[in-house]
């Protein structure tokens, strides 16, 4: 290999070295910001909402995996170049690795969770990078610059470089796959979440609405939405890179803001408390018409409204601020949390403890309203305020301010591009109509006359309701829409419209053959 290609790959293991160096010493002093996280997250806060909107749309929810591999392929082409340069005129590459190392500092100090231990991680990776640069490339100077070094043969220099790089070699792989049986193994969390026993719902004799699937809730079509979206496959959005680690042991909520008393929660408290369950459809506004970023759960949870009556909302107040551990905040309308919907301090999904992506240990579940103002995972803190007052992070970011859902429906049965046989067509879906609750849908065929489709029965206003229509088709090609009315009358709108600022509109469209 010639002399360049040596430096190249010394820049990057000198690189690799250093990151890993960061990543074990932010693990050891300070885990919830690591440098790779804190520049990762840093860079989803500053991108433009257009260009994350369009990463959700193309890559779903993968769009977190390509990004990280974007990134990781920048440093690596600078970590090949600072290698060259550093081999050209020594201090070049490391000026490139100190320039690294300062914006890793940067990143981690724009993360709310940083203290002044966090910058030992990125202080440790610059300095790993930097030392490991140079005595990788004088190593690999006093070979080129030694007697016969064309020769293939082992030269003392020679082999002292290829030691060296052996050996940064043999630590990353080793780190990496330490990393990865630490990652699948068992975390501190994973452990602390399997450990925990939930407590039963109250009232669930006689059951309340929502907290139980009544007969005839589910119907008997294959490829239909379960009615209960398991945990598994439940969506997952966020703006956290990697999964905020909370100690339940360790976590409280405060309540602060306009209130009489400030007042402080402990995991152990809320689970003492007489928690509630519902069954309710959670809905990103990033759901294109007949997309699939909405699930329901069975939620276990305290009322907000028994929390925040224990703090005494002042008047004056219409909005709480939730905040995550990791900088997130929701705005809520006070109404949505106060009000008989039963908004939810969850703990529990589906009988089991929050996943941990779906917020371990408590979040915010809201009937009614999308994900980004109501639904804060990794809730820590409730700061009851004013819209005039303070903004939520989605809505510095071109999003509207207020979320309530959009009726909608979306055709599960058939799919999109089928081929059927002639005769009797099931068509068959879930329509959502939050807090509202579901009227009837209707679908129809080619454009033609809306027909009612039958319901199942819902199991409560803030759960989506599975339809399915018998519908006689001849041969060809055909399209059917579907379409849902609320309980109020509130017909599903028509017109095309995108996820930005507040939810898409639009009806699902599905084309298929009849043969
Ligand atoms: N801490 C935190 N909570 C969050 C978010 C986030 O980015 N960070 N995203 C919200 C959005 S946009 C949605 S749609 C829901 C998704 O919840 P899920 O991932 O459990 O489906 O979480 C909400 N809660
Ligand atoms: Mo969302």
């Amino acid at each position: 290999m010639r002399t360049t290609t040596w430096a190249a790959v010394s820049g990057a293991l000198a690189v690799a070295l250093g990151v890993i160096g960061g990543e074990l010493t932010a693990a050891a002093v300070s885990p919830s910001v690591s440098p790779v996280s804190a520049v990762g997250s840093f860079v989803i806060d500053v991108l433009p909402p257009g260009v994350k909107d369009w990463a959700i749309a193309w890559f779903g929810t993968a769009d977190k995996t390509v990004f990280l591999l974007t990134i990781a392929v920048l440093i690596l082409v600078l970590a090949l170049a600072a290698g060259v340069l550093e081999h050209r005129r020594p201090f070049a590459g490391r000026a490139v690795v100190l320039a690294f190392g300062v914006l890793g500092a940067l990143a981690v100090a724009s993360r709310p969770q940083a203290s002044l231990v966090s910058f030992v991680a990125p202080v440790t990776a610059a300095l790993v990078a930097i030392l490991v640069l140079r005595a990788l490339l004088r190593s690999l100077d006093r070979w080129t610059r030694e007697p016969g070094s064309d020769q293939v043969g082992p030269a003392p220099a020679r082999r002292r470089f290829l030691q060296g790089a052996g050996g940064a070699v043999v630590v990353v792989a080793a780190t990496g796959a330490a990393a990865s049986v630490v990652r699948s193994g068992q975390s501190t969390v994973t452990r602390q979440r399997s450990a925990i026993t939930l407590p039963a719902p109250v009232g669930s004799t006689p059951p309340a609405e929502g907290s139980f699937v009544p007969d005839g809730a589910v119907l008997d079509v294959e490829g239909i939405s379960r009615l209960v979206t398991p945990n598994d496959d439940f969506y997952r959005i966020d703006t956290a890179l990697v999964v905020p680690v909370v100690d339940a042991a360790g976590w409280s909520l405060k309540v602060t803001g306009l209130v009489d008393r400030d007042v402080e929660i402990t995991f152990d408290e809320l689970l003492a408390l007489p928690l509630v369950e519902r069954h309710v459809t959670l809905a990103c506004v990033s759901n294109t018409v007949g997309g699939d970023l909405t699930g329901t759960a069975r939620w276990l949870g305290w009322p907000v409204r028994d929390l925040l009556a224990r703090a005494g909302v002042r008047p004056g107040a219409d909005m709480v601020l939730s905040r995550s551990v990791d900088g997130f905040t929701a705005g809520t309308p006070l109404d949505a949390l106060t009000d008989d919907r039963d908004a939810l301090l969850a703990v529990g999904m589906n009988g089991e403890p929050l996943p941990v992506e779906h917020g371990f240990p408590v979040r915010l579940v809201v009937p009614g309203l999308y994900g980004f103002v109501s639904a804060t995972k990794w809730v820590t803190e409730l700061e009851v305020t004013r819209f005039a007052d303070a903004s939520a992070y989605w809505s510095t970011r071109g999003w509207s301010t207020r979320g309530p859902v959009k009726t909608s429906s979306r055709i599960d049965v058939p799919r999109s591009g089928r081929d059927l046989p002639a005769g009797d067509v099931v068509v068959a879906g879930v329509a959502w109509a939050q807090h509202t609750g579901i009227g009837r849908v209707e679908v129809r065929v080619d454009g033609g006359p809306w027909q009612a489709a039958t319901l199942a029965t819902p199991v409560s206003a803030d759960t989506w309701v599975q339809y399915r229509a018998t519908l006689p088709l001849e041969a060809g090609s055909h399209t059917v829409q579907s379409r849902a009315i609320d309980r109020d009358g509130g017909v599903q709108s028509a017109a095309d419209v995108a996820p930005a600022p507040n939810g898409s509109e639009g009806l699902h469209t599905v084309s298929f053959t009849v043969t």
